[in-house]
């Protein structure tokens, strides 16, 4: 007999031990619209709004996706449907039910925009990754990134985030639909500042000066910070779901047990209560975030750019490198760890302990090359910018360094090879004017200015050691 697909109506039908969602999906009103429904996504914030939906089925999730050119058949065809593992020893398997749609905003422009213009629709959220922004180097919209520049001109469908978003808002502020909260739930320092700022500076250079002022007076963008980590799916991943739940899942993810998704406590009226599914609400979300980003991430990227140069493929196998493992520990406590401020709830070397735990986790298969791509929008954050700190507060920045070296190495080894990031073609050419001399070389890199602010890249001490951290990994020393 073959194996039934996920659905709607095998959902019953699944092996014990499966948990499926407990409550009428039915009843469940979309008042959430999420632009970016991949993986990230579906592992976290689906997982905190199911459990939300037990309690309170207005919060249901209809996702917008920008990027991808068709509907998601996989996902309709499963009615929705689909299953988180959790990578625990043995895995847990959840069939979550939060997501009631997914439009493909090119595909089906008008079912996007019924999804925004909903009446029940009160948070808008996103995770379009740090290129759906548009944003440069400085963290201000870039009015030149295709889709930005082409949306300016305000065509009857818009292609990038800041061109829907004010679509939505002024859309709803015409038809007196309560207003959305926007919410950011991407890996950017001040995600929500950022965003509200990036659709303010948008709507003014696309002459829309009333709107622009009324965004600022009305809407609200509240910062995040969201934590879990998410192995991309694969085959493997289909196959070990499909087995276990007992029905074929097309659309599978994964992710560490781990999950964290702190907000900035702002959300005002309307919000739906995520404090009463584990988010936690803090006026400290800044702190938060910048510990997030500079040590999980930061360390990430790290692992990722001397990892793979040492041969390995995943983070767990990165952390198994003594000198690699203890090169990252050294970088978190001694380097980042005085960049932060320790809050409430937030100590600086348990936090560090807690994630060295988290990137040792056997059952996780985090690949490097997934943590590799788009380099060019993740090194500002994690590394530049405390970098910077560092210097301010005249402290040595040698370490820090090095990981912004072994991504120019990782650059230069792929000049002619395929290069995930959304501007390979410029970073391959400065990679093929390189001649293996570190000093001209990193001096090609840092000429970059979409990620090294001319400030910076001038900085004699921060030239001095990228050039002897590229000089040095040549010999595999960090
Ligand atoms: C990773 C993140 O791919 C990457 O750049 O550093 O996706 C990381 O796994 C998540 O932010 C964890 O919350």
């Amino acid at each position: 007999m073959s194996t039934p697909r996920l659905s709607a109506q095998t959902l019953h039908t699944l092996r014990t031990g499966v948990a499926i969602p407990p409550y009428d999906r039915a009843a469940v009103a979309p008042g959430i619209v999420h632009f970016g429904p991949g993986a990230f996504m579906k592992a976290h914030l689906a997982s905190f709004i199911d459990s939300l939906l037990r309690a309170d089925p207005r919060w249901g999730i209809a996702g917008v996706s920008l990027r991808t050119a068709g509907a998601p058949a996989e996902l309709e065809e499963q009615d929705f449907l689909y299953t988180l593992t959790e990578l625990t020893q043995p895995a847990r398997h959840r069939v979550l039910g939060a997501l009631c749609d997914v439009a493909a905003a090119r595909a089906l422009p008008r079912r996007a925009l019924a999804h925004l213009m909903h009446p029940a629709a009160r948070l808008i959220t996103v995770t379009v990754t740090e290129k759906g922004y548009g944003l440069d180097a400085t963290g201000k919209l870039d009015v030149h990134q295709p889709d930005v520049a082409r949306d300016l001109a305000s065509p009857p469908v818009p292609a990038s985030l800041v061109g829907w978003l004010t679509l939505a808002l002024t859309n709803r502020r015409a038809a007196k639909l309560p207003l959305p909260i926007v919410m950011s739930c991407d890996n950017l320092a001040s995600n929500g500042p950022k965003l509200r700022q990036a659709v303010i500076d948008f709507a003014r250079a696309s002459g829309r000066n009333d709107a622009a002022h009324w965004i600022e007076d009305e809407v609200r963008f509240p910062a995040t910070m969201v934590d879990s980590i998410t192995p991309a799916s694969d085959a493997a991943l289909g196959a070990r779901v499909s087995h276990a739940i007992g029905a074929t899942d097309l659309a599978p993810v994964q992710r560490e047990p781990f999950a964290q998704w702190v907000i900035e406590d702002n959300l005002g009226r309307g919000a739906p209560d995520l404090a009463s599914v584990g988010a936690q609400l803090t006026r400290d979300v800044h702190a938060y975030e910048r510990a997030k980003l500079r040590l999980l991430n930061g360390t990430h990227s790290a692992l990722a750019y001397i990892g793979l140069s040492r041969g390995h493929a995943t983070v767990y196998e990165a952390m198994r490198d003594a000198e690699l493992a203890r090169f990252v520990e050294r970088m978190m406590r001694d380097d980042i760890a005085p960049t932060l401020r320790a809050v409430n709830g937030l100590d600086i070397p348990d936090y560090i302990s807690a994630l060295l735990a988290r990137l040792r986790n056997p059952a996780v298969a985090h690949r490097l090359s997934q943590i590799a791509a788009d380099g060019s929008q993740k090194l500002p954050y994690r590394f530049l910018e405390p970098i910077a700190d560092l210097l301010k507060a005249g402290r040595p920045i040698d370490r820090l360094c090095v990981p912004v070296a072994a991504w120019m190495r990782f650059v230069y080894e792929r000049r002619n090879e395929a290069l995930d990031d959304p501007i390979a073609s410029k970073l391959q050419a400065s990679a093929r004017s390189c001649t293996g001399d570190p000093a001209h070389d990193v001096g090609r890199f840092l000429l970059l200015t979409e990620i090294f602010p001319p400030a910076l890249a001038q900085e004699p001490r921060i030239r001095a050691a990228i050039t002897r951290a590229y000089d040095d990994l040549r010999n595999a020393i960090i």
